[in-house]
């Protein structure tokens, strides 16, 4: 449903794109009819990051908290008309849900405000439908206001998911719903301080009406470039774009310069993954949460393929993450923590290789050391260039080599079996042009029983 919807919209984007309309949306370098491959790479080279994309793209984790009434009728999608009476969270502490995604590494948490069954995490001033209808905290409770107080505490970036669906509006599939679901959006974008991400689900409905929703996306835009500036607008969205699975794969080859009928702009990655079977919180998948060793499985295929991670970790119906996922995010914690915190290759002696593009380097680790993973960077900020590179390491009295990989951008991450040598060498063998490699690291994951 959300590819079908993400590819209509991308048709209606590229006009909204070509027009702009002050909507800030990244810039756009046109292609030529007689533009060659060779021509077309070059160009691609030039695309460079605005800054709020780059900014998000340092992010490398964050959360997806989906929370809402669908904890408590125990449902993956609701229906239009469920009880407010329902949901109660009476433990609910967006505190440990902030600690939980520090385990995870996140340093931002994106809030389920109002899912596709349209209740209100928060006490709107345009529905019923939401927390004020509810028992809990008497009616005088605002999950988002946790949410926002919780970031704030913990030192975390904040994003808004307000579902662009809605079952329960009556004026769904009119003109009007735009005035409704705008007069939301202005509310959770003025009231909670910063918002650094406004996460926009491709997913579309039928309204009462059997209309699908003509959503007013420049103004949509428009409202979010005006109350959070600094925020990007993801999914269905000008800034940030879904890799296309939910399974927590991203691509070995990932631009994030991508090409439409308009031509070429950066529009990097996301991977939304969920830490269990369901988004929501489901008593049964409590045996389904994904292992800590599937958690860093998930890391090296998202924010080692120049994407970002958001993993969904869903609170419970005491409003609480459950002990389950605590465990496995732990568990992911201190794998990536031992094998990150020392990078072999801080103080190693580094030279040029020449005759090969630049950031092509021999290093000398100083002594023979064994590692198993190599991490790289492009000053992606300055665009992405590297489109094939390799790793030679001097084992027995000759060069080997180790792995080799197609793109780099923000961070590309490589596991190989075992290797102990003292000298290594990086070969940059195809890139669009010049690039400087920001990063190189050389680590030793821990032997996991
Ligand atoms: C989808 C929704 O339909 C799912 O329920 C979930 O919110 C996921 C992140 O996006 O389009």
């Amino acid at each position: 449903m959300r590819a079908f919807a993400i590819i209509l919209l991308s048709l209606f984007t590229c006009s909204a794109f070509s027009q702009d309309a002050g909507l800030d949306l990244p810039k756009i370098v046109p292609l030529l009819p007689g533009d060659t491959p060779e021509i077309i790479a070059e160009k691609a080279a030039t695309v460079k990051p605005s800054p709020r994309q780059a900014a998000w793209q340092e992010l490398e984790v964050t959360c997806f908290l989906h929370f809402g009434i669908n904890t408590f009728t125990n449902r993956e999608w609701g229906r239009k008309e469920e009880d407010p009476a329902l949901f109660n969270p009476v433990l609910l502490d967006a505190r440990q849900w902030a600690k939980a995604a520090k385990l995870a590494g996140a340093k931002l948490m994106i809030i389920v405000a109002r899912h596709h069954d349209g209740f209100c995490l928060w006490p709107s001033a345009f529905t019923d439908y939401s927390v004020k209808s509810s028992p809990w905290q008497k009616g005088k409770g605002d999950v988002v206001a946790e949410v926002a107080a919780a970031c704030r505490e913990e030192g975390l970036k904040m994003g808004i998911y307000l579902s662009p669906w809605d079952m329960h509006s009556s004026l769904y599939g009119t003109d009007d719903y735009n005035t409704y679901y705008k007069n939301q959006l202005r509310e959770l974008l003025s009231n909670y301080g910063e918002i650094s991400e406004v996460w926009f689900d491709g997913a579309c409905g039928e309204g009462p009406n059997g209309k699908r929703q003509a959503y007013d996306w420049p103004g949509f835009y428009s409202l979010v470039r005006e109350l959070q500036p600094g925020a990007v607008i993801a999914i269905t969205g000008p800034d940030v774009r879904w890799v296309g699975n939910e399974s927590g794969d991203g691509n070995e080859t990932e631009w994030s310069v991508v090409q439409d009928s308009t031509g070429l702009r950066w529009y990097p990655s996301e991977v939304d993954v969920s830490i269990r079977p369901g988004w929501f919180y489901h008593p049964s998948e409590d045996s389904l949460v994904k292992t800590p060793e599937q958690l860093v499985d998930i890391y090296y295929k998202s924010v080692g393929r120049n994407s970002v991670l958001l993993l969904n970790i869903p609170p419970d119906t005491r409003g609480l993450i459950s002990d389950h996922d605590i465990r496995s995010l732990r568990g992911m914690r201190a794998i990536l923590d031992s094998t990150f915190s020392i990078n072999l290759a801080e103080k190693a002696i580094k030279k040029p290789l020449k005759g090969l593009p630049e950031g092509s380097a021999a290093y000398d680790l100083l002594k023979k050391r064994t590692f198993d993973r190599l991490m790289l960077k492009e000053n992606f900020r300055e665009g992405q260039k590297v489109s094939a590179f390799s790793l030679e390491a001097f084992v027995d009295g000759r060069w080997k080599e180790v792995c080799q990989g197609t793109t780099i951008g923000y961070k590309r991450l490589l596991r190989f079996d075992p290797v102990t040598a003292r000298y290594v060498r990086l070969k940059i063998l195809r890139s669009r042009g010049k690039t400087e490699i920001s990063g190189f690291g050389l680590y030793l994951s821990p032997v996991v029983h």
